[in-house]
């Protein structure tokens, strides 16, 4: 169903008024498999449940990196908290496997062009989170570092998904990340290929 109206995002994300063609889709059970994936992805602790707890790991391992400085890592530990609750905890503090479906089915289904659009400004905050020096690539280093802060340990499968994503001159555009993360986090449609999918299905 389509039609047009003015949007009023009140995401703390990105609180904005903008008028767009608006589409409610429906989530298929391919879309709500992936959203399984990505909880699984962002439960750094692995407990089941997705929590403040997740992103303390993930801090824990940029604070051990000796060349940051403290500007850097509070930076680096600020945007991180501050995304999380912006997008995973506006009306809860912690959620299941269930909860976090349900949350992005509600979503995606009330209006999906704003689903779309609150996800992508949640990747490209994310890729400042992890972009340290800020020149808007991810060099492999920077890639890598994230997937160990998040305890994704199988390097040769990181690796692999980095070269996945085409790097030129050892780098990859943050746009071209954030292109790939959100067809894996707003694509129903199985057909078209998800490099985010297989690489999480081959170990990452
Ligand atoms: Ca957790
Ligand atoms: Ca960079």
């Amino acid at each position: 169903m389509y039609w047009t109206l003015t949007l009023f995002f009140a995401s703390s994300l990105n609180a904005c008024v903008v008028a767009v063609e608006q589409e409610s889709s429906k989530a298929n059970d391919y879309l709500t498999e992936k959203w399984g994936k990505w909880f699984d992805c962002d439960d750094f602790n692995h407990d089941g449940i997705l929590s403040m707890e997740d992103p303390k790991i993930f801090e824990e391992r940029y604070r051990a990196l000796e060349n940051l400085s403290d500007k850097q890592l509070k930076t680096i530990i600020d945007k991180m908290n501050r995304l999380w609750n912006a997008f995973f905890f506006t009306n809860k503090t912690e959620m299941s496997k269930d909860d976090f479906i349900n949350m992005m089915k509600q979503r995606f289904e009330s209006n999906t062009t704003a689903f779309n659009e609150m996800v992508r400004a949640f990747l490209s905050e994310w890729c400042e989170v992890i972009d340290i020096n800020g020149d808007t690539f991810l060099s492999e280093e920077e890639f890598l570092l994230n997937f160990a802060a998040e305890k994704h340990t199988n390097i040769p499968q990181n690796k692999q998904l980095f070269y996945m994503m085409k790097p030129l001159n050892g780098r990859v555009p943050n746009v071209d990340i954030i292109t790939y993360y959100l067809r894996f986090a707003t694509e129903p449609d199985m057909a078209k290929q998800d490099i985010i999918v297989d690489a999480i299905n081959s170990g990452v």
